[in-house]
């Protein structure tokens, strides 16, 4: 309770803030996406993990302006580096469920990348494979969403216990190969088959295919192996402050 009261003000005092981990090319190490991720700066708690937060911002109805802040803030953020000069790459920005519950969810969306000049086609939303099976994620949102330019990506995907039908239904870009197949994925050849289809399988339906979670050299090659180039994970980067972004990973500007 005490701390839903204070995620109320969070968003208008200014505590909010977006880490963003780099999406990898595995061939050269280019940088080709980054992941929006939001955290919070509590004032006596210190940071606090969006997996502590959301959840109540989810049970709260808060989620609604919070999940606004983020889409406004990874736009403008993305915006601002393109106009620099920084790479010219799309930002990746979670949805929770009860976003979709909006029906202005993609008329909202498209005003705020008109407002912050953003071209839709740098903007990919992220919804999880269990969303899909909740009724609440329309094909007419994702389809209006999509016409106007935006990208869908499926996160966590292959943990979601649903049939694959929605795949060739629904207006999906990209499969995020979720981490809980990457863990073990040098010893455990049955990870190591999931995962190998997963990717043929993106590949067969047209779609892009990123792995999440690669944090060694030897799971990096197994991707690599298996013919998927786009990597996220610590062994490249962890999440990071958009200042040490552009310091990490931006040619000198
Ligand atoms: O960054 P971290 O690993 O702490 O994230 C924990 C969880 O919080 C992840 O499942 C991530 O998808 C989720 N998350 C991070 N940022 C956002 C956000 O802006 N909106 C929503 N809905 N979830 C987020
Ligand atoms: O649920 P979602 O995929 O949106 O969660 C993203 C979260 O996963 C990020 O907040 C990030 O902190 C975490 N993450 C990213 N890369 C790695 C990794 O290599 N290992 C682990 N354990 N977590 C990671
Ligand atoms: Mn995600
Ligand atoms: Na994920």
């Amino acid at each position: 309770i005490e701390l839903e009261v204070d995620l109320r003000q969070a968003i208008s005092r200014k505590q909010l803030f977006l880490n963003y981990q780099p999406q990898i090319r595995a061939g050269d190490g280019q940088m080709i996406g980054v992941e929006a991720l939001v955290r919070w700066n509590h004032p006596t708690k210190g940071t606090i993990s969006p997996g502590v937060f959301i959840p109540i911002a989810e049970e709260t109805g808060i989620i609604y302006e919070l999940g606004t802040w983020v889409l406004r803030e990874a736009c403008r953020q993305m915006k601002e580096w393109h106009h620099a000069g920084g790479p010219q790459i799309p930002v990746s920005v979670n949805l929770s469920s009860q976003q979709f519950h909006q029906s202005n969810l993609a008329a909202y969306i498209k005003e705020i990348l008109e407002e912050t000049g953003l071209e839709p086609q740098y903007l990919e939303l992220e919804i999880t494979e269990s969303m899909m099976m909740d009724a609440s994620v329309s094909s007419s949102i994702l389809n209006e969403l999509t016409e106007s330019g935006i990208r869908i990506s499926l996160d966590d995907f292959g943990t979601g216990y649903s049939s694959l039908s929605y795949l060739k239904l629904l207006p999906i870009h990209k499969l995020k190969i979720d981490r809980s197949f990457i863990r073990d994925i040098t010893e455990n050849n049955n990870d190591k088959a999931i995962v190998a289809t997963i990717i043929s399988m993106a590949q067969h339906l047209n779609m892009d295919v990123i792995a999440e979670g690669i944090e060694t050299k030897e799971q990096l090659d197994i991707l690599m192996d298996n013919d998927c180039k786009k990597i996220q994970g610590y062994y490249y980067s962890r999440p990071l402050a958009a200042d040490d972004v552009e310091e990490a990973f931006f040619a000198p500007m």
